[in-house]
């Protein structure tokens, strides 16, 4: 196992770090102090061949806007808040509202656009970092200080497992993902459409124009959404169904998932051969294929379009402080917040 990190830049004079984590087979993992960021994993493809398999912008000034959320923890809470507001414990509390009135991905300095303090750890069988970060009273409009630490955990079962922690002194709304995007392709040599997806999940949530969940819970008998079997994206994004229309044709959808910790979610490259398979305690996940990145950004050496990567966003379902029938987003005072994703790389010839 090795760790290297190296300062990349500095922030109003706070380093910017890197840090590499390899394991004993040649997988790495990079990822910044700046918003927990990944900035690549390397996998080896049915060849042995090791690639990139995850966007990245070219330049590090990129991620100070970062409007696709690029690699980002995202929080205090992932996905959107209608009207930017929530009532708690009798209270009304605004957050702030950064899209059309509604809040998104924690609002405008949310997790994504933190320096984290970072501390790197290198045992026999498993390297990582070690992220924390105290977000206080009143951010964003959030209820109480909260304790946050994040944990990117690199073994030589070419696992990447992300675990976070977190206590406040105040109940508040609270769920952190990951908002990677994935190319098995490797190096970002096509985009994502001939990729396959299969996951455990017979209910999905439709959203409204908003992108925000309307409160129905629907089986996905007989849909687009049915991934129960395996589905190539190509087929999804040519589907006339007006749900994957209103997204820009494809998926931005939270899926309900059937188990946990159970190879719940596949996707499959089969030209490179790269399998991705992601298990999490999460109630759920948010598939985004990558409809709305903007156009022209330059990263992995390329400029910017739609479909170069999938989101698979382990989370609790957005909004879920408006739907008192989704499971509850409340981090009560006192109480610890515990998540865990595990992301698998393997190869299937
Ligand atoms: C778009 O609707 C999508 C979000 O789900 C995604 O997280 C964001 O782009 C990056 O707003």
């Amino acid at each position: 196992m090795k760790l290297v990190q190296e300062q990349r830049t500095k922030i109003n004079g706070q380093p910017i770090i890197a840090f590499t984590l390899a394991n004993d087979h040649g997988m790495e993992v990079t990822c910044l102090n700046y918003g927990c960021i990944i900035t690549s994993i390397l996998v080896p493809d049915k060849n042995g061949k090791y690639e990139n398999v995850v966007l990245a912008f070219d330049d590090f000034s990129s991620y100070l806007t970062n409007r696709p959320y690029l690699g980002a923890v995202i929080g205090r809470v992932a996905g959107r808040i209608k009207n930017s507001c929530f009532e708690l414990n009798g209270k009304t509390y605004r957050l702030y509202a950064n899209e059309n009135g509604n809040h998104l991905h924690g609002g405008k300095k949310g997790f994504h656009h933190i320096i984290w303090q970072a501390a790197g750890f290198s045992k026999k069988e498993e390297v990582g970092v070690c992220f924390s970060h105290r977000s206080v009273d009143g951010e964003e409009g959030y209820p109480g200080n909260v304790d946050v630490q994040v944990t990117y955990t690199l073994n030589n079962e070419n696992e990447l497992i992300i675990s976070y922690q977190a206590i406040s002194d105040e109940d508040t709304p609270f769920t952190l993902t990951n908002h990677t995007y994935f190319n098995l392709s490797g190096n970002v040599k096509k985009d994502i459409l001939q990729h396959e997806l299969k996951m455990k999940s017979d209910r999905f949530l439709p959203l409204d124009h908003e992108f925000i969940p309307t409160g129905e819970i629907k089986d996905v008998t007989g849909t687009p959404f049915d991934l129960r079997q395996g589905k190539k994206l190509r087929e999804v994004i040519e589907s006339t169904d007006p749900q994957i229309r209103l997204v820009g044709q494809g998926y931005d959808h939270p899926f309900i998932l059937n188990t946990h910790h159970d190879e719940e979610i596949v996707l499959f490259d089969r030209e490179s051969g790269r399998t991705l398979v992601v298990e999490t305690d999460e109630v759920g996940v948010v598939v985004y294929t990558g409809n709305q990145i903007p156009h022209g950004e330059k990263m992995n050496g390329l400029q910017s379009r739609k479909y170069l990567g999938i989101c698979l966003e382990t989370q609790a379902l957005p909004d879920a402080v408006h739907h008192p029938h989704f499971p509850s987003c409340i981090l009560q005072a006192g109480q610890l917040y515990s998540s865990t994703t595990k992301y698998t790389f393997r190869v299937s010839y």
